[in-house]
């Protein structure tokens, strides 16, 4: 379900993300396969997500530097609960938030979030910054996907059969482009 403009105060998750970027730098993370990933990528929460030639995982401390991962900023944890509500899926608890940061050049090629442990739980994603457009396949990563342009404030929740869907996200629009995205992973 698409929230248009859910989150209305992006200058207060903008200042939070700078705050968690100060204590776990965005990164180039590398596939299993060793291509570094053209997003830079850190967590806020209980454990945060990780990918190297070891695999994609969720890791309770930043592999970085040994640490715990910043706390979720409760403004995330009740924006997520908000939107989960919003979209009828009910109470959620993320345990961890991803952020994404997308450079002018770099996009995401098609997936599924699958290192989670139970995928009854939905996930809410948040757009900041520059728009770009989100790719939606479905069940099967063929065909032409859904288009939908996100722009900032834009909330997207992922629940039941969606919550296992293919999804790819396209360059941004010659700017920088933050995505939250919330999971309930442990
Ligand atoms: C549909 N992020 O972090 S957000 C990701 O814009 C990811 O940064 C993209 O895909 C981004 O895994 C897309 C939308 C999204 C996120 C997670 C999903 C859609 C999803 C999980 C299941 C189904
Ligand atoms: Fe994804």
């Amino acid at each position: 379900m698409l929230l248009h403009g859910f989150a209305a105060t992006t200058q207060q998750l903008n200042a939070a993300v700078e705050m968690i970027s100060a204590a776990a730098p965005f990164r180039h993370l590398k596939t299993p396969g060793g291509r570094p990933m053209s997003a830079t990528m850190t967590s806020c929460g209980r454990c945060g997500w990780y990918s190297d030639s070891q695999g994609y995982r969720y890791e309770r401390l930043d592999p970085a530097n040994g640490r715990a991962w910043p706390a979720m900023p409760s403004t995330f944890a009740a924006l997520a609960h908000g939107a989960s509500m919003a979209a009828g899926f009910g109470p959620f608890e993320p345990d961890t938030c991803l952020i994404n940061r997308y450079a002018p050049s770099a996009q995401m090629g098609a997936h599924r979030d699958a290192d989670e442990r139970d995928f009854s739980q939905p996930i809410v994603s948040v757009t900041l910054g520059t728009p770009a457009t989100f790719l939606w396949y479905g069940a099967a990563r063929r065909g032409s996907p859904v288009k939908i342009r996100l722009l900032p404030g834009d909330v997207l929740v992922w629940g039941g059969a969606a919550r296992k869907g293919y999804h790819a996200v396209q360059k941004p629009e010659g700017g920088v482009r933050i995505n939250l995205t919330f999971r309930k992973a442990l």
